[in-house]
């Protein structure tokens, strides 16, 4: 299939990586909003516009997208414009990763090189599961996840939608943690961990927002 890349940073040149080792699509080019960029290259593919170049280059006859941008609500919103605008969102997975052949991978996911993802887990649309990174049995991985660079997952662990595991997170078997929240880089996740919030250290704590905390004083 021909694919385009949304996105020309730090993250579309990994899963533009992943895609040509794998060797399954057609690359056609990149988007990106800063039009200097445009019709400069990246690994020999072009730069072909922004955003806004979508619908002519669907019409075209180019099916395949996957959104290669960091930020998971930034991920989120390209993801859902590329899925109404009637692209096939595309898997980039390096061929050095393992992915055991009970694992459900959804659409638009990049895994990227020397990932482990073993048996029964399922990983959610539009997720990164990042260089390196380990996820065991049984876990469940949401939509938008993005499980950072060295991230340790044991078996039986549920991310819930858009969260970030930050680089070199470790997190114990049975844990679930909530939506929309952030573990930063490092941490040791022993308890369950809410939505939206910002949980750091070994062991990982929520942290406090000072704005809760003076409205509260
Ligand atoms: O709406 C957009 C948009 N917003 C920013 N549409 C498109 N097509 N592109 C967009 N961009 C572009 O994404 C910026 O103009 C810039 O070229 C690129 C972001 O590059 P950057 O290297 O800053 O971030 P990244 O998202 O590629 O990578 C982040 O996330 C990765 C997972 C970084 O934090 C990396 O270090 C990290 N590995």
């Amino acid at each position: 299939m021909r694919v385009v890349v949304i996105g020309a940073g730090g993250h579309a040149r990994v899963v533009l990586d992943s895609l040509v080792a794998a060797g399954e699509h057609e690359i056609v080019g990149l988007t990106d909003p800063d039009q200097e960029k445009k019709g400069s290259c990246i690994a020999g593919y072009p730069i072909l516009g922004n955003d806004g170049i979508l619908p002519d280059l669907h019409n075209q006859g180019i099916e395949g997208m996957i959104v290669a941008l960091g930020p998971n609500h930034l991920r989120a919103r390209l993801f859902d414009h590329a899925t109404t605008l009637g692209f096939t969102l595309v898997n980039a997975i390096h061929p050095t990763s393992w992915i055991a052949p009970s694992v459900q991978i959804g659409k638009g996911v990049a895994v990227m090189a020397g990932v482990i993802i073993n048996a029964s887990t399922h990983i959610g649309n539009n997720a990164i599961v990042n260089t390196g990174a380990t996820i065991d049995h049984d876990c469940v991985i949401g939509d938008h996840v993005h499980v950072a660079p060295g991230c340790h997952l044991s078996g039986y662990v549920q991310v819930d939608i858009g969260t970030l595991i930050g680089t070199g997170s470790s997190v114990i078997d049975g844990i679930v943690i909530g939506r929309w929240s952030v573990i930063g880089a490092g941490a040791a996740v022993v308890n369950h961990i809410p939505s939206g919030v910002v949980a750091v250290g070994v062991p990982a704590r929520v942290q406090e927002r000072p704005s809760l905390r003076e409205s509260q004083e």
